[in-house]
C-alpha cells in the first residue's frame, strides 16, 4: 500500500515536472529541471542563470522539445523570446520636472516594499505569488534590499557581500546575487520596476556597521562609514559590482544609496564631527561615483526625508536636523534624481490621535520641496503596526494619507510593506504588513487607480 502510493506519487510529480509552470524556472546554467513550459507559456531567456516559462505564445511552434536538462535548447528559447507577448518592459524610467516617465509618457510611481524578496531563498514560484499579490494591488513599483553585509556565509537565505577581516568578496552564486537575479526576472515578468538600496544605516542584513567593523574595528562611530577614505573606497567597490551587473536592466527603476542613512546606528553612536553636511557630502560622492558607471537609471539617498529647520514645529525632532539629514539641500545635489522621505509618527514618538494630521503635513511639507526642486518625491517608506489601534482606525489613517498624497500633488508613494501566504507560510510580519485579505490592500487598489488617473 505505502509502496504503491509511492509509485504513484512518483509517477505524477514526475509528468508534472515533464513541464515547467506559468512563471517557472525553465533553463540557466546548471539547471536540471524541465526545459519545457506549460501551455499558455513560453520559455525566456531571463538572464543566463535564468530562463522563466512566461504568458504568451510563440507565433512559429517551436522545435520539438527534446528535454535533454544538461544542454538546454538555447535556439529555441531565444526564438521564443522574441515572439512571445510577454509585459513590455523597455526603456528606463527617467524624470521630467517633479514627475517620472517612461518612454516619454507618464509612469505612475505606487506600490509597496518587500525587502525581503531576494533574501529568504524563495522558490521562484513563491516569488511569483508574491509579484502576483503586488500586482494585484495595484502596484506599478516595488522597493527592495540588494545587500546584506555577512562575516560567515549564512546557513539560512541570500548573502551578497562576505567579509574577511578587513577584505570582502562579492558573492554572484545561487545564494548571492543570483538570487537578486531571480527577483528582478520575475518583476520583469510581472510588468514591476524594482528601486533597490545597496546598504543599511540599521543592523539588520549587516549595514554600514558592518564596514566600519570590519575595516577599522568594533565600536568606532558609526559616521565614519561616510568618511573614512578605506571604506568608501570599499563601499564604491560593493556598488561597482552590483550596478554593473545591471547597467542595462530597465526592470530597474533606480538605486539607493542606503536605506535610512543617520549619524548613528543601531547600536552605534555618531561621532562629534557628524552634520548635516556629512551626509549631504558622503550622497554626492556615492550618487556621482554611480552616475559614472551608470547611465541609465536614477539614483536617490532613500533617507526618512528628516528636516533640517533648527527650533521650528514646536521643536519636533524629525525637523532639527540633529540625526543628519537636511532633505532639502539633499534634492540641491545634482546626481540625487529624486527625493524619498519615510512616515512612521509611531516610532517616532508622536502622539497617536495627532497621526493623521501629523503624517499630512509631513507629506505637505515634503511636497513643498518637491515642487521648489521640481524633482519628483516619493514617501517610500510609511505604515502604521496593525496592533494599538482599531482596523478601522488605521484604515482611516491610511485613507486619509492616500487622499493627502493626491492633495498634495506628491509624486507618489510605496506602502511598508507587502505580505503573501507562500508556500511554507506567510513572508515576514513586522506588524506592518498587508496581506491580500486587509481592507488596506483594497485601499491600495482605489489609491493606485486614482494616483493612475491623475493628471
Ligand atoms: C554550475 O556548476 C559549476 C560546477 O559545479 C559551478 O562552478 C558554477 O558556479 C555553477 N553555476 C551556477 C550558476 O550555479
Ligand atoms: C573629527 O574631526 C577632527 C578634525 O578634522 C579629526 O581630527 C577627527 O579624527 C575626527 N573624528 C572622527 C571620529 O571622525
Ligand atoms: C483633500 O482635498 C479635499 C478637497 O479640497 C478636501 O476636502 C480634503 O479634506 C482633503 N483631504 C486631505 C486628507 O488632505
Ligand atoms: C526600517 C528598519 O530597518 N528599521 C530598523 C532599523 O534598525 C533598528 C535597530 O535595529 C530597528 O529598531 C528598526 O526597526
Amino acid at each position: 500500500m505505502i509502496r504503491s502510493t509511492v509509485l504513484v506519487l512518483a509517477l505524477a510529480i514526475a509528468s508534472t515536472l515533464a513541464q515547467s509552470p506559468i512563471f517557472g524556472q525553465c533553463g540557466g546554467e546548471n539547471w536540471t529541471g524541465p526545459t519545457t513550459c506549460a501551455a499558455g507559456s513560453v520559455c525566456v531567456v531571463q538572464n543566463p542563470f535564468f530562463f522563466q516559462c512566461v504568458p504568451g505564445t510563440a507565433t512559429t511552434t517551436p522545435a520539438p522539445p527534446t528535454s535533454t536538462p544538461s544542454s538546454p535548447p538555447t535556439s529555441t528559447k531565444t526564438s521564443a523570446t522574441s515572439t512571445a507577448s510577454v509585459p513590455a518592459q523597455t526603456g528606463f524610467v527617467k524624470t521630467s520636472g517633479t514627475r517620472f516617465t517612461l518612454n516619454g509618457a507618464k509612469y505612475t510611481l505606487f506600490g509597496s516594499n518587500a525587502y525581503w524578496l531576494p533574501l529568504m531563498q524563495y522558490s521562484t514560484a513563491d516569488i511569483n505569488t508574491a509579484f502576483t499579490d503586488i500586482v494585484n494591488s495595484g502596484a506599478t513599483t516595488v522597493r527592495t534590499w540588494g545587500f546584506n553585509e555577512v562575516t560567515a556565509p549564512t546557513t539560512f537565505g541570500a548573502y551578497f557581500h562576505l567579509w574577511t577581516g578587513s577584505t570582502a568578496t562579492v558573492n554572484t552564486g545561487a545564494t548571492g546575487l543570483q538570487a537578486l537575479d531571480a527577483v528582478i526576472a520575475s518583476a520583469k515578468a510581472h510588468g514591476i520596476r524594482l528601486i533597490i538600496s545597496l546598504t543599511n544605516n540599521w543592523s539588520d542584513y549587516g549595514g554600514m556597521d558592518v564596514y566600519t567593523a570590519q575595516i577599522l574595528g568594533s565600536g568606532q562611530p558609526h559616521d565614519l562609514f561616510y568618511t573614512n577614505p578605506t571604506i568608501i573606497t570599499a563601499f564604491k567597490a560593493y556598488v561597482q559590482a552590483v550596478v554593473t551587473r545591471y547597467v542595462n536592466e530597465p526592470t530597474i527603476l533606480g538605486w539607493e544609496l542606503a536605506n535610512e542613512p543617520r549619524c548613528a546606528g543601531s547600536n552605534t553612536v555618531a561621532s562629534a564631527n557628524c552634520t548635516v553636511a556629512t551626509i549631504t557630502t558622503w550622497a554626492s560622492t556615492i550618487s556621482a561615483f554611480i552616475k559614472s558607471i551608470d547611465p541609465n537609471h536614477l539614483v536617490a539617498i532613500g533617507d526618512e526625508g528628516f528636516f533640517n529647520e533648527p527650533g521650528s514645529h514646536n521643536f519636533d525632532f524629525v525637523y532639527q536636523g540633529t540625526l543628519g539629514i537636511d532633505f532639502a539641500a539633499n534634492m540641491q545635489i545634482p546626481t540625487i534624481d529624486f527625493g524619498t522621505f519615510h512616515m512612521y509618527p509611531g516610532s517616532w514618538g508622536e502622539a497617536q490621535s495627532t497621526w493623521p494630521a501629523w503624517g499630512s503635513q509631513w507629506i505637505t511639507d515634503h511636497a513643498t520641496v518637491m515642487t521648489s526642486a521640481n524633482k519628483p518625491v516619493i514617501v517610500e517608506e510609511f505604515g502604521i503596526p496593525s496592533s494599538g489601534q482599531t482596523a478601522a482606525a488605521r484604515e482611516t489613517i491610511y485613507a486619509g494619507w492616500y487622499q493627502t498624497v493626491l492633495n498634495s500633488s506628491l509624486t507618489g508613494d510605496l506602502i511598508w510593506q507587502a505580505g503573501s501566504q507562500l508556500s511554507n507560510g506567510p513572508t515576514p510580519d513586522d506588524g506592518y504588513m498587508i496581506f491580500p485579505t486587509d481592507p488596506v490592500y483594497t485601499l491600495m487598489q482605489s489609491h493606485s487607480a486614482a494616483l493612475k488617473a491623475r493628471g
